[in-house]
């Protein structure tokens, strides 16, 4: 198998990003698709694509998607009650479990808001139960990489017409840091336009609309135990490949 790496800028800043992992008879195909994905994008046309291949040289990892459950909501305050609300309940087993005080939940999840709210990171942003944030580089925060989903998932995705291609790739990493030791995440995105959020647990990826207003930044926020061992974490989330289906 092989990896395909998709980077685009104009004027050197970055206008889209996107990843493949493909056997060899398709990569020319997934190539073609991957450039036309960076010359059509709605950031504006790029003035530079970079495109890396690689062989893939450790064993792929395959896991089971998790469930994709859409909510309904209008606004976004009734939005950020939902996500508060499963991120809550998530977070209270853990909170638990390493004897924290319960009254801090609310603070923590109001810091991830704030992170994603300020948006302007390329990576996500990891926050312990005490709101530490993790990353050795806060401005850029940690990249998921080496992530694919499988054709058959991404056609079942694509048959429902209430998602997109923001699902796809949003469920591959969801799925891999729920499986690689993290609790929860919460994402906005980054696109101006695109108001629909989500919040993963190991329950379900949530997808919530009016997660944000249109206009607003976007972000993302990866929660984690205090006792994780990020170092061996952030190593397998960027560098294990790993196909979603
Ligand atoms: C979805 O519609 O399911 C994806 C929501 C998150 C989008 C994040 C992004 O692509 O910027």
């Amino acid at each position: 198998m092989f990896s395909l790496k998709m980077r685009a800028s104009k004027d050197g800043v970055h206008v889209s990003g996107a990843e493949r992992i493909s056997t060899e008879n398709k990569i020319e195909e997934i190539a073609n698709s991957l450039i036309k994905r960076a010359l059509f994008h709605e950031n504006g046309t790029p003035d530079t694509i970079n495109l890396k291949l690689e062989k893939i040289t450790s064993e792929i990892t395959y896991l089971k998607h998790i469930p994709i459950k859409t909510l309904i909501s209008n606004n976004k305050e009734t939005s950020r009650n939902i996500s508060r609300n499963i991120l809550r309940k998530e977070l209270e087993v853990y909170f638990l479990k390493n004897g924290k005080d319960f009254g801090k939940i609310d603070i923590l999840i109001d810091t991830a808001f704030e992170i994603i709210d300020k948006g302007n990171m390329r990576g996500a942003a990891v926050l312990d139960l005490d709101g530490n944030r993790l990353e050795e580089d806060t401005e850029k925060g940690v990249r998921v990489k080496n992530i694919d989903t499988s054709e058959e998932l991404k056609s079942k995705i694509l048959a429902d017409s209430k998602l997109t291609d923001r699902t796809i790739d949003a469920i591959a990493i969801a799925t891999k840091v729920l499986n690689f030791g993290f609790i929860a995440e919460i994402c906005t995105s980054d696109n101006y336009s695109y108001n629909i959020g989500y919040v993963a647990t190991k329950s379900g990826y949530f997808r919530i609309p009016n997660l944000k207003n249109e206009g607003e930044f976007g972000g993302r926020v990866f929660f984690i135990e205090n006792s994780a061992n990020i170092e061996e974490i952030f190593e397998k989330i960027e560098k294990t490949p790993v196909i979603v289906y």
